[in-house]
């Protein structure tokens, strides 16, 4: 072991170390825009005519971003299930990055995809420096595009860690490529700057101590997420697909 390791694992710190190569990525947004078929583009450079309108469903694949691999872990929800239901379930813990996606052919899941960054980026307060990603799919479509690229940056604009992007998984793997790289760099960046405030919450004992529970030295947050009697952590492993 490294002595880096064994001075992580002193201060407690050693999961640190797996938790920086892993990516959990949620993605949002209404029925039909092509949210299956932009990770299926993503992961496999493959397009497909017609994909399963599951519930939800997890799909994960390393990735090499910043030269870095990273196990990137997408959760691909469904346009039927609105935000708090996902939320009750939750299937939005321990989000890392949102990609929110509408169709520039439908202004109504723009409409959609608008309160969706609002409600991520307003309401939920720690989430407010999570990463999101616009994504105006369908561009291939140009004919029938009733959204403008200018709406979709106004957006991005309004908030901070958002970035906009317009693609087509149908037509071609490498816009869909530099958008969800570009984005996984910025939630890499967020990561390192979160783990820069933990450790050093962590090494500072006053604020350690009044975290811990009665139950050990885990903090109480970590203690419950581990012992929490829930199904739908089960669940999730059955439903995700390594690619
Ligand atoms: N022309 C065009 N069609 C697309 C594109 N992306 C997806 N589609 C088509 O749009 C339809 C819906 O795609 P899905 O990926 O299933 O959409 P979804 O957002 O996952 O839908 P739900 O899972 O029901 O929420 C499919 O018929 C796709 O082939 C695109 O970039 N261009
Ligand atoms: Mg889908």
């Amino acid at each position: 072991m490294t002595t880096r390791r064994l001075a992580l694992r002193k201060f407690g710190l050693s999961n640190l170390w797996s938790r920086d190569s892993v990516c959990n990525i949620i993605l949002l947004g209404a029925e039909d825009v092509g949210k299956t078929a932009l990770v299926v583009r993503f992961f496999t450079k493959k397009y497909l005519p017609e994909y399963s309108h599951s519930t939800w469903c997890c799909y994960e694949r390393n990735v090499i971003v910043n030269d870095r691999v990273l196990l990137v872990r997408v959760t691909d929800t469904s346009g039927k299930e609105s935000f708090s239901s996902l939320k009750s379930k939750g299937l939005l813990e321990g989000a890392e990055g949102y990609v929110i996606v509408y169709s520039i052919t439908d202004k109504r899941s723009f409409v959609k995809a608008r309160e969706l960054v609002k409600l991520i980026k307003e309401d939920f307060g720690e989430g407010e420096q999570t990463p999101v990603a616009l994504i105006g799919n369908k561009e291939d479509l140009v004919h029938y595009r009733v959204v403008c690229s200018k709406e979709g940056q106004r957006i991005a604009l309004l908030y901070p860690r958002c970035s906009f992007h317009e693609c087509s998984a149908a037509r071609e793997a490498q816009n869909v490529e530099s958008a969800f790289q570009d984005f996984l760099c910025q939630v890499l960046n967020s990561k390192v700057q979160r783990r820069r405030q933990s450790t050093f919450s962590a090494l500072t004992p006053k604020v350690q101590s009044t975290r811990r529970n009665s139950a050990g030295n885990s903090t109480l947050s970590t203690w419950w997420r581990k012992n929490r009697p829930n199904s739908e952590r089960e669940v999730r492993q059955d439903r995700t697909f390594t690619m």
